[in-house]
């Protein structure tokens, strides 16, 4: 079939809206009608060339939500007309590392998924002249219509709206999920999130449902401290206009440092900020940021020595395809809010509006709506 896509032809160029030509699902695999696509700063990452793992061309994005059209040979848990959320860390239920309780990280195609192609070493997307595009983080949501292998797409329920659940596929549960999962923050902690964004507000929000008192939120953009207090933040620290020691001033802030730190910016040293603002003896800093090629994170060992962890999470150390459907329904019952972070709906063709809103520091999440 025909479909139409947002391409990235290469590294630091703008995106290229284009009908493109997508093979149907061959066995295990599953072909999905892409209704709402959240914008991630990752997605910028990858397009700005930083990313060790981005080529070209591909159809980025990895934060959606659509409708089973199509299913291949042997697929049992999904049928067309289902709701699903494509997972970029899928939930295969059977490798060594879904077996073990301790991660999230399913390794069953993550090798071919890095090298943009489907588990058989293919990609399904091609240019009408028959050029191969590859895939991006599995899910290539930057297309009307895109394939997935079955176990990475959460089913979820059909009264939920696309285009707000779709950022359930990475912002949402990422930063509720670093809280929740990873941290395991217990009721009346106390806490750093480092740049309030699409991520950073929804760590505040884990942090307000997990009983955390006191919740300080740096960034260095003004403009996101109404969010953030609506988002549950207690205190505001812009960098900028600290004087002195920004690692004294939080730690005197929170009376010895942070419980638990959380960077959300993606800027090394801001990581090392975040681990040394977290309190001594016991303080975690969890990553969340993803760092450029070559960018590589350092403190002094007795950091760590006297008792500070560092740690990292991806996708909030969720499991796919069991733990999505819960988060949608959490959304549902008003348990969680998502609609205030949605603050740009734009069309493919404006897709790239949406970045430069990023990069502007503008918008929380763009939007885009098929
Ligand atoms: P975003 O652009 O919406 O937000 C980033 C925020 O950080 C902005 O508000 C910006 O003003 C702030 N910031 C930048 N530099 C700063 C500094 N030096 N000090 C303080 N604040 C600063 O981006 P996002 O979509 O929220 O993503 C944030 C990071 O998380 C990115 O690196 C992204 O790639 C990463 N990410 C990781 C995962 C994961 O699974 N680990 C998932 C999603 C996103
Ligand atoms: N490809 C990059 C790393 C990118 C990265 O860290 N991705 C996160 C998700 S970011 C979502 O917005 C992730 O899940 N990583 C685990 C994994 O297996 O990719 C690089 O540095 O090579
Ligand atoms: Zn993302």
């Amino acid at each position: 079939m025909r479909t139409r896509a947002a391409v990235a032809i290469e590294a630091g160029k703008p995106l290229e809206i284009m009908e493109v030509n997508l093979e149907g699902p061959k066995a295990g695999e599953v072909l999905v009608e892409i209704k709402a696509t959240g914008l991630c700063h990752t997605d910028a990452f990858t397009l700005s060339g930083a990313d060790p793992e981005g080529m070209f061309p591909a159809i980025l994005g990895h934060e959606g939500a659509g409708v089973v059209l199509e299913v291949g040979a042997g697929v049992t848990s999904l049928k067309p007309g289902d709701h699903v959320i494509p997972l970029y860390t899928p939930e295969c239920r059977t490798c060594d590392y879904c077996l073990n309780p301790k991660t999230n990280l399913c390794q069953s195609i993550r090798e071919t998924q890095g090298a943009g192609v489907m588990p058989d070493g293919t990609s399904r997307f091609s240019m009408l002249d028959g050029t191969p595009i590859l895939h991006y983080m599995g899910c290539s949501t930057f297309a009307n219509h895109t394939v997935l292998p079955e176990i990475a797409l959460a089913k979820v329920r059909k009264d939920a709206p696309f285009d707000k659940i779709c950022y359930i596929g990475c912002g949402v549960t990422t930063g509720i999920g670093a809280v929740i999962n990873t941290a395991k923050v217990e009721i009346g902690s106390k806490a750093i999130v480092f740049g309030l964004g699409g991520i950073g507000l929804n760590v505040l929000q884990g942090l307000r449902m997990a009983g955390a008192d006191q919740i300080i939120g740096v960034d260095l953009n003004d403009s996101k401290v109404e969010m953030a207090n609506r988002f549950g933040m207690t205190d505001f620290v812009n960098p900028a206009n600290v004087t002195g020691d920004l690692v004294a001033h939080l730690v005197e802030l929170t009376g010895g440092g942070a419980d638990y730190t959380f960077d959300a910016t993606g800027n090394v040293g801001v990581m090392r900020t975040a681990l040394e603002a977290s309190h001594k003896g016991w303080g975690e800093s969890i990553i969340i940021g993803v760092a450029p090629a070559g960018a590589e994170i350092s403190t002094r060992p007795f950091q760590l020595v006297t008792g500070r962890s560092w740690r990292g999470t991806a996708f909030g150390g969720a499991r796919g395809r069991t733990d999505v459907p819960k988060i949608v329904d959490w959304y549902m019952d008003g348990k969680i809010e998502i609609d205030p972070m949605i603050t740009h709906v734009l069309s493919l063709d404006d897709i790239n509006k949406g970045f430069d809103l990023m990069h502007a520091g503008e918008s929380i999440r763009a939007v885009v709506e098929f």
